[in-house]
């Protein structure tokens, strides 16, 4: 189901809306954001400059940095009596980013959403049941008021309590499941340690899922655990840009669909800033065309994608976005050597015999650098077979070694012994930052 019709518009009627809403938000933002103002004021640039989407190039960047120097309220549009809603990012080190939204910004948010619910396959009257943590993350209520919108039945069971989860999926025939992957996939081994048939015992059709990425190989997964009429598809979004509401795959599974009258994207070299042309991988970079509280022009999100503008054959015309191979500020740099986890699953993820659980160990020893690979076995097939345990984990480190150039140690783990997440997955740990050590 198509919920809009700006997802079906010609290439021209789409552009004719962007500028025309281009123009409007750089003047809106240069007349009441000083940082905007500023920064626009010393790259030469005023709102009359911007006649063609091209112009667009000439707009200084925005960064999360702004967010900092700027906290909470810096950025804003509108002033603070003016919001409906505040939301903000977890922010692993120092303040969160702040965020926040008019009574039009939360309309415009809601219809985004709809459009990605839509597009993932929700449908009026389906039951869904939201496992994102309610709170501050924008996920939660982001997804809850745009499945309303459509008219679908909202649970907000919110993370956690895996057990009671299942139990409301089987008592409320819930039908769309909204988490993380990471979670769902955990929801899905519980259901399965429970002796239930997902084919049999739920409804599930739809599993709408973001915040963090989904490889191939837990898609798959997905179908194992919860069936292969489940249609599971990935939503792109970020608090600076509302939510979730971006972007989002139909069940084509071709590339995220962007919601572009409200968004205009690019893909930027990240080292230079310059504009890369459709296909080139890079930073893409995000400016709204419809934020009143919060404007974001040329926000660099440092999430690495292509572009792509042929018609999808769902019928959406929109530019789709590829699913993320990363993040710029991802990358670890391991003796030398610039590594971004996406590598490392890449290399895991086409092995049929161990689980989509993975953690990366960084440390150092003396003046090296290590990085160890904890990998969980798919099932207790090998686990009695040391001959063959030892040759799978010599398979993956020559596969890690001829990928990365590096050498890692390759510790194998039993079926179900990496934590689990109830919200974003942590993958990475780096040791050498508690040591105080520059990497
Ligand atoms: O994660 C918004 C969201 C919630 C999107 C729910 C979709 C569904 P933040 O907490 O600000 O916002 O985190 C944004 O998460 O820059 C990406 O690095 C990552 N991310 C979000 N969606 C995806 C995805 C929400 N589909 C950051 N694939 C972004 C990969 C994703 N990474």
């Amino acid at each position: 189901m198509i919920w809009a019709k700006e997802e079906t518009l010609s290439r021209k009627e789409i552009e004719e809306i962007q500028i025309a809403r281009l123009k409007e938000q750089v003047a809106w933002s240069y007349e009441r954001v000083a940082p905007y103002r500023a920064k626009m004021d010393a790259a030469g640039v005023k709102p009359e400059h911007i006649r063609t989407l091209k112009d667009l190039q000439l707009l200084p960047f925005s960064v999360k940095q702004d967010f900092r120097d700027n906290y909470p309220f810096g950025l804003f549009a509108v002033e603070r009596e003016k919001l409906q809603r505040i939301h903000a990012s977890s922010g692993t080190t120092g303040k969160p980013t702040v965020v926040g939204y008019t009574p039009e910004d939360m309309k415009n948010w809601t219809e985004n959403v709809s459009r990605i619910a839509c597009q993932g396959g929700a449908v009026p009257g389906d039951m869904a049941q939201i496992c994102f943590g309610y709170g501050m993350f924008t996920g939660a209520l982001g997804l809850h008021f745009g499945l309303e919108n459509i008219g679908a039945t909202v649970a907000p069971t919110s993370s956690g309590n895996t057990k009671k989860q299942i139990m409301f999926m089987q008592d409320l025939g819930t039908t769309v499941l909204v988490a993380t992957p990471s979670y769902a996939l955990y929801l899905g081994e519980v259901i399965q340690s429970m002796g239930l048939d997902p084919k049999k015992d739920l409804k599930l059709r739809v599993g709408l899922f973001g915040g963090e990425g989904m490889t191939e190989a837990m898609r798959q997964q997905m179908y194992v655990l919860f069936g292969e009429q489940f249609c599971a598809t990935q939503n792109y979004g970020m608090s600076e840009l509302n939510g979730p509401g971006v972007a989002g795959e139909c069940p084509e599974l071709c590339g995220m669909h962007i919601n572009e009258d409200h968004f205009i994207a690019e893909i930027i070299n990240p080292d230079t800033g310059e504009v890369l042309p459709e296909g080139e991988k890079g930073e893409l970079v995000i400016t709204c065309l419809t934020k009143k509280a919060l404007p974001m022009i040329r926000y660099r999100t440092r999430d690495i994608s292509r572009l792509f503008y042929e018609p999808c054959k769902c019928g959406r015309t929109t530019a789709r976005m590829e699913n993320l191979s990363g993040r710029t500020d991802d990358m670890l740099i391991i003796r030398g050597v610039n590594v971004f986890p996406s590598q490392v699953e890449e290399v895991l993820s086409a092995m049929p015999q161990i689980s989509p659980y993975y953690e990366i160990i960084v440390d150092r020893k003396g003046q090296l650098d290590t990085m160890e690979i904890k990998v969980e076995l798919a099932d207790n097939s090998l686990v009695d077979s040391y001959g063959e345990l030892e040759k799978l984990s010599a398979t993956i480190g020559s596969r890690v070694k001829s990928v990365l150039g590096l050498d890692a140690a390759i510790r194998l783990e039993a079926p179900g012994k990496l934590q689990r997440f109830e919200g974003k997955a942590k993958r990475v740990t780096d040791n050498r930052k508690s040591l105080g050590l520059n990497c």
